[in-house]
């Protein structure tokens, strides 16, 4: 029998009637409740918990880009900051969790940039993290901060500096540095030197950082360089940050790893550490495709919140400050509804992970259970949190469904209409 049908010692005939209908939302959500409860936990609290949660959606992912071998046109992609604004403006009205954009410089380049901030601000946005582009000039072709030629290394140093001004003027606190650097053949470059330099060009940009802004400094094992790549993991931007001082931490592209590595212990340690700066979400199968977020490995973006969440429940106050933040190229999909659902992926990772029942996993733990440890992290893992997250919205009175709200605007329709004529490039190579 299954195990929610009730049994019926009777034999007599059972009348015909409706079969009454629990809508499985309330009969996920009260089972949430019930278990919260046990452990003095409410439904208020964990809402509570989600509503200071923000994810920053990058300006790359409104505009068309592709791989190296198409960029399909997506009709009424953004093609300037402006646009790409609006379009992150639909992201924030429909989950309420992103009010701000990271943008990439050269790639939304404008004059003004304190009418950027006064635009953003009459969206109800505000420009996040400021990303340096030091891989699009003819001159880095041997890379930009740790370039053999003194010069080259100045230029890409002033680059970033003038990003950090730019930062000041819209409001953004964080520099979010990624590099292309790096060698394709044994022998092409010192590697040592390279670090040298890599050390001198990071510290230059450091002395130029002001109080409260913090440098993000990305790593990714390989591409575009195939031999070496100059920050190619989580320990060598750790050391770089631990090297330059406290306003350095370090950016974990979930993406940006190679096969099998586990990504929560990185996470773990570098909580430890008190430098994780920040996130920079997408997923992917084989190498980096900026896939959406927790499309190919859901487990593992909630193994990666678990730490985040356990070391927040213990006082780590780094678990307090980190940037969320989404950076995904979207390629064949729809623009904005893929950055909606991305944002969803996050937020359902995210408030699992507030569900793992910390006292019975510890407990687990402490006992050797191995299995029962497992069991806790599971039961949070495959609860149906869907409900939770259309409660939350529609106490802030917010449609439950945001892909299907956005959907429903007609304004995908309307700048596709609206913005055929527009002749500007997104900013994204080969678009
Ligand atoms: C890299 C990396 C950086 C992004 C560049 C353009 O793969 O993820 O964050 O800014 O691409
Ligand atoms: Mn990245
Ligand atoms: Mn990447």
């Amino acid at each position: 029998m299954h195990p929610l049908v009730e049994s019926s010692s009777s034999n007599k005939p059972i009348p015909a009637q409706k079969p009454a209908i629990v809508r499985q939302g309330e009969y996920v959500s009260s089972e949430i409740e019930n278990r919260l409860q046990a452990r003095g936990v409410t439904i208020d609290g964990v809402i509570a918990v989600m509503q200071q949660f923000r994810v920053e959606t990058p300006s790359w992912g409104y505009g068309d880009s592709g791989t190296r071998f198409k960029v399909f046109h997506w009709p009424g992609a953004a093609s300037n900051l402006r646009e790409k604004l609006a379009d992150a403006a639909q992201v924030q009205q429909v989950t309420g969790i992103c009010p701000s954009v990271a943008i990439h410089i050269p790639w939304d380049r404008e004059d003004d940039w304190q009418a950027v901030k006064e635009y953003a601000g009459q969206l109800g946005l505000q420009i996040g993290a400021v990303n340096p582009n030091l891989f699009q000039d003819d001159v880095y072709r041997f890379g930009s901060l740790c370039h053999f030629d003194k010069a080259v290394r100045q230029r890409a140093v002033e680059h970033v500096i003038d990003c950090i001004h730019i930062a000041q003027v819209v409001g953004s606190d964080v520099i979010s540095l990624w590099l292309a650097d790096g060698t394709n053949y044994p022998g092409q470059d010192d590697l040592r030197r390279r670090r040298h330099r890599l050390l001198e060009s990071l510290r230059a940009i450091y002395a130029a950082l002001p109080a409260g802004v913090r440098l993000l400094i990305e790593y990714k094992f390989f591409e575009p360089a195939f031999y070496s790549t100059d920050l190619p993991d989580w320990g060598t931007s750790l050391l770089m940050a631990q090297k330059l001082g406290p306003q350095a931490e370090v950016l974990v592209d979930t993406g940006h790893h190679p096969q099998g590595t586990n990504i929560a212990q990185i996470v773990a340690q570098l909580l430890d550490e008190g430098r994780l700066g920040g996130f920079h979400f997408n997923d992917r199968r084989y190498a980096d495709d900026d896939l959406i977020v927790g499309s190919q490995n859901p487990f593992e973006l909630f193994c990666i919140f678990n730490e985040i969440v356990g070391a927040g429940a213990e006082g780590n106050a780094n678990a307090g400050r980190i940037a969320y933040m989404i950076d995904q190229s979207h390629n064949i999909e729809p623009k904005i509804e893929a950055m909606i659902q991305s944002v969803i992926n996050v937020q359902t990772a995210y408030v699992k992970a507030l569900l793992v029942d910390r006292t019975a996993l510890h407990e687990a733990q402490e006992a050797g259970d191995v299995l029962g440890a497992y069991r806790v992290l599971q039961a949070a893992f495959e609860t149906d949190v869907r409900p939770l997250l259309s409660e939350l919205r529609v106490r802030q009175g917010r449609d439950p469904d945001p892909v299907a709200a956005f959907r429903a605007s007609g304004y995908a329709e309307r700048v596709a209409h609206e913005r055929t004529a527009s002749t500007m490039s997104s900013g994204y190579p080969g678009a």
